[in-house]
């Protein structure tokens, strides 16, 4: 989107004010730009910011995984430079390549100075553009920023591996995360399998921008391949395939404000309903009676139900994977009879019933017929319909990036969920668009096609929420996004973690997504209670499904899955001892509710996550800017899970705060703190803020769930 589209629509433009702003300093080596004293280029003739150059890249596509083969055919630095614009809000630059005269490029730095609810801000847009007599032989441009040796970034989307992203490279490319990610036995044989092992940096929600602990935040709105390349010292390099690159940067003087620019220029969100927040969504399927069964069971034993979660509401089938969803988005009435006399009994409970979609419909299946039909499948290139291999069975996909297409899907969805009483679903994919598969909208390459379709696959459920009139009452959760993508999201969740406790690819990887994702704008995230991925011989055990239970109290939704095999997996029913854990956890979560709803309303209105890194609110603590398996939930409550196996005792940092413990009665602890905090099962590191205005509540869950 074009910048000043986007200021006017959202914000009035000033008149520019006399400030300093952009100021250059050259010498016959090189020159360098700096924005209000913070440097943004640096660039001498022996070592370019700019390099320009050709190539082609493969993407081959198995199960929404995809090996990228790059070929860099050319690749040139532009050296010489003449600074030919220099004012304090225009700079403009054009660099010259020593070899190949004809090879040029321009740079712009541009200041453009908004307002937002009474307070100014500025955004220094920086543009970069090949100039050539063959232009169209240039596809391939990197851009380097410069860099501090100690600064740190975050964001990129919803990153798994590492919070702080700088030493390495982050392609982004919407794709599955992988089975294992890196190179554990799990990850080795999803390789040879299908190549689904993953790595560091796969992920469902790759974002081209990132927040840096010089507090800056760079937005790169262009859905082209890109790698944003952390690995340098002095310099965050980003490669992309366009001979053209434009940055939008802001600045500010706290990370707490640079975090809410993020979510105003990101896109807001649209509201997460209340009911979500008030005890456990139960993943539960296999028809009416079953699904029935184990909501009793569980209402019996107190558990606070907030909605039953039926994926298969629409019937099933089973593949080796396991037992899969018949992806015809409709009511199965054979398979669930009677559920709509149900969602109204439960409703007398105050228990809503939620389902299941994706944008891909199996071949054969009523909806896949009607979109066959009326051309709102995408095709390939010879122009039949592009059927995925989904492990089991084919599918097409709805051509989403088509007005017509997404506005079918969309209505059909609206009817199909909302129209039967569901307030809420999964909405599932987006990860696999194919570099073959062609939509009739033709404003897309490829690239853009495959990595924008999260983007336009979330408008078409806020669409379906709209067109039924719900929205703040429905809910739908994604996994894959893209920038821009949040904007049209009401809830993320983490994607499919094995069910175990790795680093890599288990319960702890969510807590690094939650924070990365929260700081690129989508600050409402959940996941599986005890992961999804079965891969035999891995089972879910118990400790693992109370440990991340517990840790989901933390969270604005408690959701359990079955995982894909759900036999292999310890479930809220498995056992009378853990419906009797699970369903005190499900009522602190709902204790918990007018604190989870303020700050809920905090980060739609300001986009402050929910689930948030230390060091927004500890910014001078050195130990706030390091921890990836600790976060503030809202701004009151520190939350330090137990995310290891057999772990009984956690190593909390207390950031400068008085901190009382949640489920312990002990004299508050002066922080800054670092300690070792017993944890035994039900009872996590959990502290608040001595002065929270929510002391009384919090008092009160200690004394009713307190350790005895
Ligand atoms: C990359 O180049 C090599 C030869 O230089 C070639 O074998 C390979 O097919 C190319 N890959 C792509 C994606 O074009
Ligand atoms: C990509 O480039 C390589 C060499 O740079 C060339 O051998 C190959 O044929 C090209 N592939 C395509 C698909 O253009
Ligand atoms: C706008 O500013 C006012 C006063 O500073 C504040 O009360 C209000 O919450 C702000 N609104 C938003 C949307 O930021
Ligand atoms: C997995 O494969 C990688 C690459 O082949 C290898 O380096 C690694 O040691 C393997 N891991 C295990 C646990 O076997
Ligand atoms: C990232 O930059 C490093 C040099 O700092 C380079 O070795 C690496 O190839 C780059 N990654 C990509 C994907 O271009
Ligand atoms: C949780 O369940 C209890 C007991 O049924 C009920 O009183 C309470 O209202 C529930 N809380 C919420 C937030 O739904
Ligand atoms: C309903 O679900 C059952 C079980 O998966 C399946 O056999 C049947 O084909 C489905 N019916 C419809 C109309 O989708
Ligand atoms: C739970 O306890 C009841 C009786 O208290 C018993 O009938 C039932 O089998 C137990 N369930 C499990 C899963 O152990
Ligand atoms: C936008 C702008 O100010 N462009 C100027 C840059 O400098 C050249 C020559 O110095 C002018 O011709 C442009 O008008």
């Amino acid at each position: 989107m074009n910048l000043f589209v986007l200021l006017l629509s959202a914000f009035a433009l000033l008149a520019a004010p006399c400030r300093s702003y952009l100021t250059v300093l050259q010498s016959d080596e090189g020159f360098s730009v700096a924005y209000q004293g913070r440097l943004i280029l640096e660039h001498t003739i022996s070592a370019p910011v700019l390099t320009v150059g050709s190539g082609n890249t493969s993407f081959e596509q198995i199960s929404g995984n995809f090996a990228i083969e790059e070929n860099v055919s050319t690749a040139i630095g532009l050296g010489s430079f003449a600074v030919v614009n220099e004012s304090d809000t225009f700079v403009q630059i054009v660099l010259t390549s020593n070899t190949a005269p004809d090879l040029q490029a321009t740079i712009n730095l541009l200041v453009a100075s908004g307002a937002s609810n009474g307070s100014e801000f500025d955004t220094v847009i920086v543009q970069a553009a090949a100039i050539h007599p063959l232009l169209e032989k240039i596809n391939r441009l990197w851009l380097k920023i410069y860099a501090e040796k100690s600064e740190k970034i975050f964001g990129g989307g919803e990153q798994y591996t590492y919070f702080n992203l700088r030493g390495r490279d982050y392609p982004i490319w919407t794709r599955e995360q992988g089975v294992g990610r890196g190179d554990g036995v799990v990850a080795n044989v999803s390789n040879s399998v299908a190549d689904a092992g993953g790595s560091y940096h796969t992920t469902y929600w790759p974002q081209s921008s990132f927040f840096s602990s010089r507090l800056y935040t760079a937005l790169i709105w262009n859905n082209n391949y890109m790698v944003l390349n952390f690995t340098a010292t002095d310099y965050h390099e980003v490669f992309v395939h366009s001979a053209s690159l434009t940055l939008e940067l802001d600045y500010d003087n706290t990370a707490l404000g640079l975090v809410q620019k993020v979510y105003k220029r990101a896109g807001t969100q649209p509201p997460l309903p209340d009911w979500v927040l008030g005890g456990a969504i139960l993943g539960l399927e296999d028809g009416t009676e079953e699904a029935l069964y184990y909501y009793n069971l569980a209402k019996e034993a107190g558990v606070n139900v907030s909605a039953l979660w039926l994926q298969d509401w629409s019937g099933y089938i089973q593949t080796a994977f396991g037992h899969r969803v018949y992806w015809n988005w409709a009511w199965n009435s054979t398979f669930y009879p009677g559920l709509d006399e149900v969602v109204q009994e439960l409703a007398t409970d105050g228990v809503r019933v939620t389902v299941y979609c994706n944008p891909h419909l199996i071949q054969g299946s009523p909806m896949f017929e009607e979109a066959a039909a009326a051309g709102h499948l995408m095709r390939d290139r010879d122009g039949q319909i592009f059927l995925l291999d989904f492990g089991g069975f084919y599918g097409g996909t709805v051509d989403v990036h088509y007005t017509p297409s997404a506005n079918w899907y969309a209505a059909r969805l609206s009817t199909n969920i909302f129209g039967l009483g569901f307030p809420g679903y999964m909405a599932d994919f987006g990860e696999y668009t194919d570099i073959n598969m062609v939509s009739r909208n033709t404003e897309l390459n490829a690239e853009e096609t495959h990595n924008y379709f999260p983007v336009a696959w979330a408008k078409v459920n806020r669409l379906a929420v709209q067109a039924a009139g719900l929205e703040g009452e429905a809910v739908y959760w994604m996994r894959s996004g893209a920038l821009g993508a949040g904007a049209a999201q009401t809830l993320a969740w983490a994607g499919d973690q094995d069910v175990d406790f790795s680093t890599t690819d288990g319960v702890a990887t969510t807590i690094v997504a939650a924070l990365s994702l929260g700081l690129s704008g989508m600050g409402f995230t959940h996941f599986d209670i005890g992961g999804y991925t079965t891969q035999p011989p891995m089972v879910r055990t118990q400790e693992l499904f109370l440990r991340s239970a517990e840790y989901a109290v933390f969270t604005p939704v408690m959701r359990t899955h079955l995982g894909n095999k759900p036999d292999a997996n310890h479930q809220f029913y498995s056992s009378n001892d853990t419906l009797t854990q699970f369903a005190r956890l499900t009522q602190i979560h709902a204790r918990l509710k007018p604190y989870t709803a303020a700050f809920v309303k905090e980060t739609s209105l300001l986009g402050i996550p929910l689930q948030r890194p230390l060091f927004l609110h500890y910014e001078s603590e050195s130990q706030a800017w390091n921890t990836q398996e600790e976060y503030l939930y809202g701004r009151d409550l520190l939350v330090a899970p137990v995310l290891h196996r057999g772990q009984d005792s956690v190593d909390v940092y207390l950031p400068r705060d008085e901190w009382v413990h949640l489920f312990a009665v002990t004299a508050a602890i002066v922080g800054p703190a670092s300690l070792t905090i017993d944890a035994p099962m039900g009872y996590p590191p959990v502290f608040y803020r001595r002065d929270s205005e929510f002391a009384d509540l919090f008092r009160s869950i200690t004394d009713e769930f307190g350790l005895p």
